[in-house]
């Protein structure tokens, strides 16, 4: 182990290093132009007769379109997706056609890319129909139950091999350490 001063190549990378971490740091902080959601139909937090057939989101800017990158998303309180089909994007409005007949808290949750070209998020609920008619969420303990159950057996295999190969290092490590130790 050496105390030797750094060089003067690594104090520029480090240097480097940390205008890079800065730069990033201003990237990825959010940006004056960033688009939020101002509106939607059914209103956040609203209550409406029926789930109705579309959702419409507008937001504060005009949203970059291209496909796949605008996602919503709307369940119902047993988790069911009611989102039917892709979101049409019309400039700042996004519509998200909706399928079913599910009543209670619907949750939307949303994903766009704002006009500077940042990925923007949120979510709301509003209220369809009657509360009292609402499906009962699946108890999501259940799930993680039958998940935990026993591991697959590719992982076994995986642990065997792992194992394996690292008592084979160990025997030839020490089968060479002993050679060396017979020579001198
Ligand atoms: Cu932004």
């Amino acid at each position: 182990m050496s105390t030797r001063t750094p060089s003067p190549r690594s104090r520029l990378l480090a240097i480097a290093g940390l205008l890079l971490g800065l730069a990033t740091t201003a990237v990825a902080s959010p940006a004056f132009a960033h688009d939020e959601l101002v509106a939607s139909d059914p209103a956040a937090d609203s209550t409406v007769a029926e789930l109705p057939a579309e959702l419409t989101l507008t937001f504060s800017g005009v949203l970059i379109d291209e496909a796949g990158v605008n996602a919503i998303s709307a369940t119902d309180a047993a988790g069911t997706e009611l989102a039917d089909g892709a979101p049409q994007l019309d400039g700042t409005q996004v519509t998200q056609p909706l399928s079913g007949e599910s009543q209670g808290t619907i949750t939307v949750r949303w994903r766009v890319v704002s006009s500077d070209g940042h990925p923007v998020s949120g979510e709301y609920s509003f209220v369809a129909g009657d509360p009292d008619q609402a499906p009962t969420a699946a108890p999501d303990e259940a799930d993680e139950a039958t998940s935990d159950e026993g591991l697959p057996p590719a992982f076994w295999v995986i642990v065997s091999v792992v194992a394996a190969g690292g008592v084979t290092a160990v025997t030839t490590a020490l089968v060479a350490a002993s050679r060396r130790r017979g020579e001198d």
